[in-house]
C-alpha cells in the first residue's frame, strides 16, 4: 500500500475489506478514538493560552495529583466514546471504577481502557505528552450487564491498542494484530495521514531507558543487566550504551518503535508490595502488543506480559519492553537469579 495521503479512515476500510480484521464497530471505535485525541491534540497545544496547564486539585484512584489536561483529557475520551453503540463500557487511569455507557445509547460489543494523558509531568514543562489505549470485546452477557470483571482478560485478547504521542507532531500509533502503522495528524486537513506501515524494532540496539535514580532500589538481575551496559567497550557487552529517560512512556516507548531500544521500570524495593509502577491495562498490555507486533518483546521480567491474567483494573506491573534480545537478556538474567 502506498503511503501517500492515505487518511485513517481509509486505511480502516481498506484493512477491513483485505482481511476483515476490523469489523465496523471496532473501525468506528478506533475513529472515535483518534478524533478524541486529535481534540487532545488541540487543548496540549494550547498550553498556557487555554488554561490547561497547572494541577486540579484532585486525586485519582492510585493517590496521585491530577492535573487539568488529565481530566480534559479522560472527559473528551469519555464524551466522544458514549453515544455511537460501539462500545459496552470504558476504563480509565484517572477513574476508580468502570464506566458504562448509559442506558440512553446503545450498547456496543467493545470494552475500551485507557490512560488518556500518560507523563503527566511533562505537561507544564512542554515535553511530550501522549494518549495510550487498549480495545477488549465484552465477553458473553451473563444478565448482570458489564462489570469490572469482563475487563480483567489477559493483554493476548486486546484486538486493537494504540497510542497517540502529542511532541513535535501528533502521532498515532496502532496495531489490529497485523503489524504496527504510524499516522501523522495534518494539521491544515485536519486528519490522521499514514506516514509509516509495517514499523519493525531492530532486535539488537545499543539505547536503554530507566529512571536511573531508583537504581538502589531495583533487584539484582536488573543492577546486573544495567551495571554491563554501563560498562561500556571494557565490559561484558563489548559495547557502548546510551540512555535516553522523557518521563513518559509513551514518549520513551515512541523513541524505541522508531530506532530500537529497551524500555524498562521493574519493580523496586521501596514498595515490595507493588509488582511495578505502570499499570498492567492501560499502559503496559497495549504498548507490549505494540512492541510484539513490530518483532520486539515485552516481559515482566519472568513471563510475558500479554500472557499475564490481570486480578485488578488498576494492576500494576514490572515492565521490560522493546528490542527482542535485550529484553530476552534481562528476563533471563530474572530466571537465572
Ligand atoms: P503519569 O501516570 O503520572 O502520567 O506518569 C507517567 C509514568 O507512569 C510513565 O509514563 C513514565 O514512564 C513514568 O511515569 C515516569 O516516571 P518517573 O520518571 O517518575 O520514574
Ligand atoms: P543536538 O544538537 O544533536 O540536537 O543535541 C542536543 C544536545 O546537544 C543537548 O540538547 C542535550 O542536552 C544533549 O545533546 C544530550 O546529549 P546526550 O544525552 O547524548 O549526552
Amino acid at each position: 500500500m502506498s503511503t501517500q495521503k492515505i487518511s485513517l479512515t481509509r486505511y480502516l476500510v481498506e484493512q477491513q475489506r483485505n482481511d476483515g480484521s476490523i469489523p465496523s464497530q471496532l473501525r468506528l471505535l478506533l475513529e472515535v478514538v483518534a478524533r478524541a485525541c486529535k481534540g487532545i491534540s488541540q487543548s496540549v497545544n494550547k498550553g498556557a493560552l487555554g488554561g490547561v496547564l497547572g494541577s486540579a486539585e484532585s486525586e485519582n484512584v492510585q493517590g496521585e495529583v491530577q492535573k487539568k489536561l488529565d481530566i480534559i483529557a479522560n472527559e473528551v475520551l469519555i464524551e466522544a466514546n458514549e453515544w455511537g453503540g460501539h462500545l459496552a463500557a470504558m476504563a480509565s487511569e484517572e477513574m476508580d471504577s468502570i464506566h458504562l455507557v448509559p442506558n440512553r445509547y446503545p450498547q456496543g460489543e467493545y470494552l475500551l481502557l485507557f490512560d488518556p494523558l500518560d507523563g503527566s509531568s511533562n505537561i507544564d514543562v512542554n515535553v511530550s505528552i501522549g494518549t495510550i489505549f487498549s480495545v477488549l470485546r465484552k465477553p458473553e452477557d451473563n444478565g448482570q450487564g458489564v462489570q469490572e470483571s469482563d475487563f480483567l482478560q489477559a493483554g493476548s485478547q486486546q484486538v486493537a491498542a494504540g497510542y497517540c504521542i502529542y511532541g513535535p507532531q501528533t502521532t498515532l500509533v496502532l496495531t489490529v494484530g497485523n503489524g504496527v502503522a504510524m499516522f501523522t495528524l495534518d494539521r491544515e486537513q485536519g486528519s490522521f495521514v499514514l506516514t509509516q506501515e509495517r514499523i519493525q524494532i531492530p532486535a539488537d540496539t545499543k539505547e536503554f531507558a530507566i529512571n536511573m535514580s531508583n537504581q538502589r532500589h531495583w533487584a539484582e538481575p536488573v543492577q546486573r543487566y544495567i551495571g554491563e551496559c554501563l560498562a561500556g567497550k571494557e565490559g561484558p557487552r563489548g559495547k557502548d550504551f546510551n540512555m535516553r529517560w522523557i518521563a513518559s512512556m509513551v514518549a520513551d516507548v515512541h523513541r524505541i518503535l522508531m530506532r530500537g531500544g529497551v524500555f524498562m521500570y521493574p519493580w523496586d524495593k521501596r514498595e515490595p508490595e507493588k509488582a511495578g509502577k505502570l499499570r498492567l491495562m492501560y499502559e503496559a498490555n497495549p504498548m507490549s502488543w505494540i512492541v510484539e507486533q513490530a518483532g520486539g518483546a515485552a516481559t515482566n521480567g519472568h513471563q510475558r506480559i500479554l500472557d499475564l491474567k490481570p486480578a485488578k483494573l488498576h494492576e500494576r506491573v514490572a515492565v521490560f519492553l522493546g528490542s527482542k534480545n535485550e529484553v530476552e537478556r534481562v528476563t533471563s538474567y530474572h530466571d537465572a537469579a
